[in-house]
């Protein structure tokens, strides 16, 4: 008999809710954390000016509506320190601690076919067995470094921001490069400018931002807010992207040019990139429409940073709008106008070498004390493919992913019995709030899971026919977007030699939920039940 019903990889969102969810319908369980606290992304993201672009009312779990009535959030957009403490306040709440499991590292986990049991191995030789095998990794927790020429010639200290020291860094008077425009960057960019002698943008790929008009929590609003909660999160379960949002209805194309500014001008204002993009039903899915939006964030972008050549390198022309995680920012744009930054084109002139002293690029020295690198992770599958998973036949999941991840509704890759993927390849994931969607596949897998039990049904499997079929569909919603347009992580297009596929499902959230609720009432359809 094996040791657990679930062994849950990761206590990030998703490892919290399985052990609570898990636990609460009568199974063991025990989570497995390689972080020496729970939180996952939450946990190692601690870089100055980390902070959720999704609401703190909706970027939280709905499972208790207690929970949601007694906590009260500070900020509009939550910082990294509010979520760390509200995670850490859910495991108290719930006592959830004795089954998770810190500063342990998942190295291994093997499918055993005769005695229908998952043998999980950790980073210290631990092994322990389980019924299921539960991944809640994370879709952004294996972080990169590019390979950059002498690097480790370096004389000063260099960080990603994915792994930022616990104490933090002072970087007063100090001269550093930062290396990477993505959501991290434009976060922290600001607050090393703050405080530093000289920041050095490095700027491969310029990107959209839109403000977040972050604001402290009204305790009128809130109040108000949550006498109804229960209804808001149900919309939000039935909404495109896990978050209700009031769009005109109408495809930008078909509005008169001064009306469209009007609207979007209201929407700026109002902060936040998901109601900004979701203004019309055409800007991800018409190049036309999406040049409209892009070219007033463009415009925003130029009257914002004075010297206009600046804000031409600043605008974004490479990818639509939207195409690439939208970033937001109150105040990244004005920093260039600071005398202390700049910003330097690595598109025109790549980084070629890193020496003790400094960077090099292909036409300039620049003399740095520190190095921040904010290039990234290898998404989606990045941290799973760290594990050696072998599945039936003692198949790797890295040989299963050659060409891409794949899973059967992103959530149980064919061939790997037992094993379920929480937000994984081929789920709305990244591509909706993430926390709702945890709790969908949690609660799914769940209620799958005391299905089985209760029919003596001792393996789940996906059919491969079934995966084909689904990661098929995947991919015909995804190519009738904008998205494929854009070397984005969303594809694969940052990690040096990852197969380009778009995994992420497009097809709202909403739809998503129906589809995995009815596999479930068809009696698991598409899984092999043995
Ligand atoms: P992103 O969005 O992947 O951004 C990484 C940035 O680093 C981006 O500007 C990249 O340029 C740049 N990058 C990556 N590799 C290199 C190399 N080798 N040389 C120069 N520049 C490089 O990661 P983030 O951490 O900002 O955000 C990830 C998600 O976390 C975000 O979308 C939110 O969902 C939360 P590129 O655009 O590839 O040219």
């Amino acid at each position: 008999m094996a040791d657990l019903d679930v062994a849950v990889v990761g206590a990030g969102f998703a490892g919290i809710y399985a052990v609570h969810a898990f636990r609460s319908a009568g199974f063991t369980v025990r989570a497995f954390e390689a972080g020496s606290g729970i939180g996952g992304t939450w946990f190692w993201n601690r870089y100055p000016g980390a902070r959720c672009d999704v609401e703190s009312k909706d970027y939280s779990y709905s499972f208790s509506p207690e929970l949601e009535q007694d906590w009260s959030w500070t900020e509009r957009y939550p910082a990294q320190p509010e979520v760390l403490r509200y995670l850490n306040h859910v495991a108290d709440r719930f006592r959830l601690w004795p089954d998770i499991q810190l500063n342990t590292r998942v190295t291994a986990a093997s499918w055993d076919a005769d005695r229908s049991q998952w043998t999980v191995t950790t980073g210290d030789g631990e092994r322990r067995t389980a019924r299921f095998l539960l991944s809640a990794v994370g879709c952004l927790s294996a972080y990169q470094v590019p390979s950059v020429p002498g690097l480790e010639t370096f004389a000063g200290p260099w960080y990603h921001t994915s792994r930022w020291p616990a104490d933090g860094v002072d970087f007063t008077g100090r001269r550093v490069g930062l290396i990477g425009t993505g959501s991290t960057g434009i976060q922290i960019a600001p607050e090393i400018a703050a405080v530093a002698e000289q920041l050095y943008v490095f700027q491969r790929t310029a990107n959209f931002a839109v403000p977040n008009r972050n604001r402290a929590i009204d305790p009128d609003w809130e109040r108000a807010f949550k006498t109804d909660y229960r209804s808001y999160r149900k919309q939000a379960q039935e909404s495109f992207l896990g978050v209700p949002i009031a769009g005109t209805g109408r495809p930008a194309l078909a509005e008169p040019p001064a009306e469209i500014q009007r609207t979007l001008m209201d929407r700026w204002q109002a902060g936040g990139g998901m109601p900004f993009l979701g203004a019309y039903t055409d800007v991800l899915v018409d190049r036309a429409a999406n040049d409209l939006v892009a070219e007033f964030m463009r415009d925003r972008i130029r009257e914002t940073v004075a010297d206009p050549a600046l804000g031409q390198l600043l605008s974004p022309r490479a990818y639509p709008v939207g195409a690439k995680r939208l970033c937001q920012s109150d105040d990244y744009f004005a920093m260039f106008n600071q005398p202390n930054v700049t910003l330097v084109d690595i598109r025109s002139a790549p980084v070629q070498s890193v020496s003790p002293t400094g960077l090099r690029t292909a036409d300039a020295f620049y003399e740095v004390d520190a190095l921040v690198f904010a290039t990234g992770f290898d998404a989606i599958s990045g941290a799973l493919r760290q594990i050696d998973v072998r599945g039936a036949g003692g198949v790797p999941l890295t040989e299963k992913w050659a060409a891409g991840p794949r899973s059967y509704l992103g959530l149980a890759p064919a061939g790997f019995p037992n094993m379920f993927i929480v937000t994984g390849p081929g789920s709305p994931s990244v591509f909706s709030n993430m926390v709702l969607s945890i709790e969908q596949h949690v609660e799914w897998i769940r209620d799958c899971l005391v299905h089985a039990t209760s029919h003596g049904v001792s393996t789940v499997e996906a059919k491969p026919s079934a995966e084909d079929a689904w990661m098929a569909h995947v991919t015909e919603v995804a190519y009738a977007t904008v998205f494929p347009l854009a070397d984005s992580w969303y594809v694969g297009a940052n990690i040096p030699g990852k197969p380009r596929v778009f995994t992420p499902y497009l097809g709202g959230v909403g739809p998503y939920r129906a589809r995995c609720d009815a596999v479930a009432a068809a009696g698991y359809e598409g899984f092999a039940l043995d």
